[in-house]
């Protein structure tokens, strides 16, 4: 697996605008890791479209259809959902399953601030100050056997506390799923907290996973179960419409979703008059995670 540090793929600006941005909001001196940036290390890449999310619109515009399909549900709708005791279970096709805390999980795996891109497939984007480790690490603590071909990700069912999963809109619980090589990928993040804070629920506490080359629904939030399958799992969305959402679902703006362009996006928090800006193969991360899919047809394999 390729080596890299967060810092070499951190364009110089960023870096600079990201340290007047650690004093603005005043970071302890605790706070480890420079930033991911998302557009390679061309300098004229650094401009106004990379700017951070702000905190408002990171927490008030959410897709998170178990508390409604609103962008505005999911902070209005969770505030009261309960992340505490919370157990993540890892089973399937390893040699002994494990059941961890996330109390467990929390200490174990020192987070680390990783600025990530986040494309929906709706269109729009943000760039998130995540708070997070990479999945690999957990992973690590079981023991893989061959079979282990895919990752599964399950979702909290909690119809009780989530009003949406009263209605079949998905079905519930969330899946997603990943290819074992994308799963292991350092990018591959579990997310604990944003803006150096607990992860707020409408974001999917108390853990959720993050895949910054993917579009948005491939990071299935409040995961309590991560299973190692040999067969291609279906997600949620490919259930509901397998002719829209395909497994890989890889930023790409050469394929548009059958119903809309996925060329261009809107980036949150810029003025509404503000034009759309060029959506980048792979959501710029493509140095990092290319190779994974070399030799694939990506129209194809969507
Ligand atoms: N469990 C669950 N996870 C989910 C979703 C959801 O509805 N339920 N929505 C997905 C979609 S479409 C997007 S774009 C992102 C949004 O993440 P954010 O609200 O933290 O920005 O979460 C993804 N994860
Ligand atoms: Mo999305």
């Amino acid at each position: 697996m390729k080596k890299f540090k967060y810092s070499e793929i951190t364009p110089e600006k960023i870096y600079k605008d990201r340290r007047s941005f650690v004093k603005q909001i005043g970071y302890g001196l605790g706070t480890l890791s420079l930033g991911i940036m998302p557009f390679s290390k061309n300098a004229n890449a650094a401009n106004e479209e990379n700017k951070i999310t702000s905190y408002k619109d990171i927490t008030t515009y959410n897709n998170y259809y178990e508390f409604g399909t609103g962008k505005s549900d999911p902070y209005i709708r969770s505030q009261n959902f309960k992340t505490n005791p919370w157990n993540i279970r890892i089973e399937g096709e390893v040699d002994k399953p494990i059941e961890l805390s996330i109390e467990e999980i929390l200490s174990s795996f020192p987070s680390e601030e990783r600025i990530l891109k986040l494309r929906c497939v709706e269109g729009w984007s943000m760039i998130i100050p995540w708070m997070g480790f990479s999945l690999s690490n957990l992973l690590s603590k079981v023991k893989l056997n061959s079979k282990a071909k895919f990752v599964e990700f399950e979702s909290i069912y909690s119809p009780d506390q989530m009003s949406g999963q009263k209605y079949p809109v998905l079905n519930w619980p969330y899946k997603e799923g990943l290819r074992i090589d994308e799963a292991m990928h350092p990018l591959t993040t579990l997310v604990t907290g944003l803006y150096n804070k607990k992860l707020p629920n409408q974001n999917g506490a108390p853990l959720r996973i993050f895949i910054p080359w993917k579009y948005g629904f491939k990071s299935a939030k409040a995961i309590v179960k991560i299973k190692l399958v040999e067969k291609m799992p279906t997600s949620s969305w490919m259930w509901a419409s397998p002719r829209e959402y395909g497994f890989y679902s890889n930023v790409n703006p050469n394929v548009n979703h059958p119903r809309w362009s996925q060329a261009t996006e809107r980036v949150i928090g810029n003025d509404i008059w503000a034009p759309r800006v060029k959506t980048l193969m792979f959501n710029g991360y493509g140095d990092e995670v290319a190779n994974l899919y070399s030799g694939m047809d990506l129209k194809k394999y969507f």
